[in-house]
């Protein structure tokens, strides 16, 4: 009686909003992109979806409660923030706007949305999130490390052999009162840490901090350790190892750079604050310092490139344990480093996505066995094995088998890439998983096995940023759907804390033109909004003083003429563009706009305000043109021309970029700047008459210094056509006049491409859109040389980085390919996928974040006769699938609540069409379009939709 009676006060007293009148949920809320995080964000925005049984559904307000406990949010107190009734129908990118945020603070929070008849529906779920450390002055934790090798810098080699030091770990014994309430650890390194307590590992991160400039900033990580801590003597225990700051790095080795390891410090460093907090208030602080000891404890060797060597006999025994007597281990050095920024790790951390069992393991004449996993992937090997003390396991890794059952480690050039374990012997079995590097592979060479080995011996653990799926496509047809797993697989494999170009070899750079042609294509498959926002930070840390942005980033200087190239240097403007596309986000483009602008004015000088870039432009580059079209086959196209494209097409996204800050000058600045370099390029690089694309090759002259100059140039490529299509540069007859260019070309190919990394992504799109989608899908299911499915007939499970990497029938190219430069699993090629997703599924955003969308599937004559392609976006799932058969098609598709979408219905009757069985006249739910090309347009709002209609072959 108590009880309701109070619940009806407080529904009296939270007013009529309480009461749920419509089904309008709101779930999946967010944080920064992130369910529940720890954010140092001063602002964090916030996010929700959208979910109603109804269709056509939309928010006309919200509500957000933001409190500062758990029951006070229940009780309606928002004591953080109460947001009031906002009426608009923003879902996505709300930032807090309550008490400020202070170190620590927790913040509880839940969201009521109103439904367009202004009903409201219930409250969400609660969800958290908190905040870390905002102060520098919050750190009390020092520097901590060991010197093994004082006042010496190592050399690279022991004799043949690569120098690999130990790795240190960290031992303190801390006591811990009754009544424990809260714990918190901050922990970061400079290089890579793990840490325990009591044995036990906390989180799940490997890699971490993650790579950035540490000379500016280093991220570290919050865990919530409240349930490892018990009262009494509790075990801290950490190990550190080099990593990216102070490891081998890229292929600095390979190039004879002077610098090949240690490239921001030599000695690595830990800094870990334990935070207490008691159910009386009371805090205790336990921080790294030279009252931690440290010692050498079994891995002897350890590198990202190269890998690690464990030797389980010199780990100490219960070292976890309270009272192991540790006296005779060195006390912490403090280790003195110059300043830099804090910063709580922006994206989701690499950790084990999944595992993986061997799908074969093969005996070798010399006494070693081949596991093979089935799929080639970034990650480690995790061994279970009995056997002696002392036996010593060697793991080998590679991405392919010469055709003779030898594992190819020949493109893994100077990267080690092998783990070795030696057994500590216990009778019980043991397991050993390296925790400080990872390699590219899907092959395992394994020597010294006692016994023979069983499959249940190996676990493949896939690592990689644990970015959430987004994105699902499937086809009744099986090349189509083993090209679409290979581009998840690649990107998996490459989405390791930054955008890697390949995970195997000595490089896994964050090589800026792969991103820029991938980054809009990966956002479909994953959810890579925290992911980009922190190498978009990367990526400006690196930019050059002249304001190009670089080849690469993190940017160490792994060679002197790594500096900037045109179709590379434009992921500065590209990759914060696409973020904006993706979902909605405004903030990075604020962020990124003094950088931008910087970039622009750098394109602006460069180009002598001339708004074109004529042959020859980049003759100081090395390579000559920067890097062109990487990886194309037959003539160059012009790196000038590409560059002038560039220079115009981010133009144009800069001015769009500046509408959405509201920065209306500097928009319509860009605009014209777009239309002048648009002139420029087809009066200089366009025949008007012909419609051809042209240059004058004499500046190049016999091509040497350029990449692949020896092949000559031409400005009519399938790359400059395709480009010039895509980027919007040709005017609509010009345009048509190129698509006729680019299909003859194909023609004249062979129905073969021939584009590399910065002609790929824009050909099959080029096609579409000059009315040749049939060219475009059969470039898609060409099994010949060169093509996606050239790969695959090839055995491929993931993106080549070449068109030829694997032959299987000529091993001598492979012999020649091999030694120099080549990777299974890079994934520019893989761009591909925009075209599936946006011409063959058909779903293509109009307004940033999906809020408004097209759905216009191409659907092919023959061979393909089933597509789905599902994305979560940042309002919720959108789904096209059709189904064709002899005279008919169905097509089903979902708007997600908050959103329109104008979908169009391939028919070849309009009047056929039928919507849920009935005609489309009439229909309460949809408006009529128009009858255009053979497609009918509907204006739908939210809801799952199913139509059919004829279409005949
Ligand atoms: C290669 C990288 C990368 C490419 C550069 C130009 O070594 O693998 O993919 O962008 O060179």
């Amino acid at each position: 009686m108590k009880n309701s009676l109070i619940c009806w006060l407080l529904l009296l007293l939270a007013g009529p909003a309480a009461l749920a009148n419509s089904d309008l949920t709101p779930t999946q809320l967010r944080v920064e992109y992130r369910t529940n995080p720890f954010t140092d964000e001063a602002k964090p925005r916030l996010s929700w979806v959208l979910e109603s049984g109804r269709r056509n559904q939309h928010q006309s307000a919200y509500r957000i409660l933001v409190a500062s406990k758990p029951e006070l949010l229940e009780a309606g107190q928002a004591d953080l923030w109460d947001s009031g009734k906002i009426a608009n129908d923003q879902t996505a990118q709300v930032v807090y706007g309550g008490t400020a945020l202070t170190s620590r603070q927790q913040c509880f929070w839940k969201v009521q949305s109103w439904d367009k008849e202004g009903q409201p529906g219930p409250w969400s779920q609660a969800a958290s999130w908190e905040m870390g450390l905002l102060e520098a002055a919050d750190w009390k934790a020092a520097w901590i490390g060991k010197d093994f090798a004082p006042g010496t810098a190592p050399a690279p080699f022991k004799g043949k052999e690569l120098l690999l030091p130990p790795a240190p770990i960290f031992r303190k014994e801390v006591s811990v009162g009754q009544k424990l309430v809260k714990a918190r650890l901050y922990i970061t390194a400079l290089g890579l840490f793990e840490f325990k307590i009591n044995g036990q590992r906390i989180g799940k991160d490997y890699l971490a901090p993650g790579w950035t400039d540490y000379n500016q900033r280093v991220y570290y990580q919050a865990y919530d350790v409240t349930e490892h801590l018990k009262s009494g003597k509790q075990v801290l225990q950490a190990r550190l190892s080099y990593g990216w700051y102070s490891g081998y790095i890229g292929y600095a080795l390979l190039v004879g750079n002077p610098v090949v390891r240690a490239f921001y410090g030599e000695v690595p460093a830990l800094k870990a604050q334990l935070e207490l907090t008691y159910e009386n208030g009371q805090t205790q602080t336990v921080a790294t310092g030279s009252d931690w000891n440290v010692s050498s404890g079994g891995l002897s060797e350890s590198d990202i490139l190269h890998g690690e060597t464990y030797d389980a006999r010199e780990e100490p025994e219960n070292w976890h344990l309270p009272g192991y007597d540790d006296s005779h281990w060195e006390a912490a050095e403090h280790i003195a480093t110059a300043e830099r920024q804090l910063q709580l790790y922006p994206a989701q951390p690499v950790q084990v996505t999944d595992t993986l069992s061997p799908v074969s393991i093969t005996e070798r004449t010399n006494g070693t066995f081949i596991v093979n996993l089935g799929q080639n992937i970034a990650g480690l090997i995790r061994l279970r094995v009995k056997g002696k003390a002392g036996d010593k396991i060697v793991l080998r890794f590679g991405e392919m088998l010469h055709p003779d059952g030898r594992l190819m480690v020949e493109n893994l050039r100077m990267a080690r890439a092998t783990d070795t374990y030696i057994l500590k012997g216990d009778p019980e079995g043991e397991e050993w998983v390296p925790g400080f590097t990872y390699h590219g592979f899907q092959y395992v060479e394994v020597t010294g096995f006692p016994g023979t080995p069983q499959k249940e011996n190996f676990t493949g653990l896939v690592l990689g940023s644990n970015t959430p799926r987004a994105g699902h496509f499937e086809t009744d047809h099986p090349l189509v759907n083993q090209l679409y797993q290979n581009i998840v697989w690649t990107q998996r494999a490459n989405f390791v804390d930054i955008p890697t170009d390949c995970p195997q070899r000595d490089e896994r750079m964050g090589w800026t033109g792969d991103a820029q042609i991938y980054g809009g294509t990966s956002a479909l498959n994953m959810d890579v909004a925290a992911f980009f926002t922190k190498w978009i930070r990367d990526l400006q840390d690196a930019q050059w003083e002249s304001g190009a942005y670089p080849d690469y980033a993190p940017a160490p200087s792994v060679r002197a003429s790594d500096t900037f190239a045109p179709g590379w240097m434009e992921a500065g403007i590209i990759n914060p563009y696409e973020m904006y596309r993706a979902y909605g986000d405004t903030r990075i483009i604020e962020r990124s706009w003094e950088n931008m602008e910087k970039f622009m004015a750098f394109h602006a000088k460069r180009s002598g305000d001339r708004y074109i870039y004529p042959e020859g432009s980049f003759a100081d580059l090395s390579p000559k043109g920067g890097y062109g079209d990487w990886l194309s086959i037959g003539k160059k196209t012009p790196p000038d021309m590409l560059a002038t494209i560039y220079y115009g097409y981010t133009a144009q996204l800069m001015a769009e970029m500046a509408a959405a800050i509201g920065k209306s000058t500097r928009a319509l600045h860009y605009q014209e700047l777009a239309g002048k370099i648009k002139a420029a390029f087809a009066s200089h690089y366009l025949d008007e008459t012909s419609g051809k694309l042209t240059t004058n090759p004499k500046p190049y002259g016999d091509g040497s210094g350029y990449v692949d100059g020896h092949q000559g140039f031409s400005g009519h490529t399938q790359t400059a056509y395709a480009n010039a299509i895509y980027h919007d540069f040709l005017s609509k007859s010009q345009q048509e006049a190129a698509g006729k260019h680019l299909a003859d070309l194909l023609a004249a190919n062979g129905e073969k491409l021939a584009t590399g990394f910065l002609g790929v992504k824009q050909l099959l799109p080029a096609l579409s859109a000059t009315g040749r989608s049939d060219l475009a899908y059969q470039l898609l299911l060409t099994t010949e040389y060169p093509s996606w499915g050239f790969e695959i007939e090839n055995g491929a499970t993931t993106i080549w980085e070449r068109w030829d990497s694997y032959v299987k029938d000529d091993p001598e190219k492979m012999e020649s390919l091999n030694a120099g430069m080549n990777s299974f699993s890079h994934y520019a090629f893989g761009s591909v996928y925009e075209w599936m997703f946006r011409n063959m599924a058909g779903i293509r955003a109009e307004l940033p974040g999906y809020k408004s969308f097209t759905i216009a599937p191409e659907i092919p004559k023959k061979e393909i006769h089933r597509a789905q392609a599902s994305y979560q976006s940042i309002h919720g799932e959108i789904l096209s699938s059709w189904k064709r058969s002899d005279s008919s098609l169905s097509l089903e598709v979902v708007i997600p609540v908050n959103t329109r979408a104008v979908v169009w219905i391939p028919t070849d009757d309009p009047a056929s069409v039928l919507l849920d069985g009935k005609s489309l006249h009439g229909q309460a739910d949809i408006s009529l379009g128009n009858f255009l090309d053979g497609r009918q347009a509907v204006v739908l709002g939210s809801g799952r939709y199913r139509f059919e209609s004829t279409l005949h072959p």
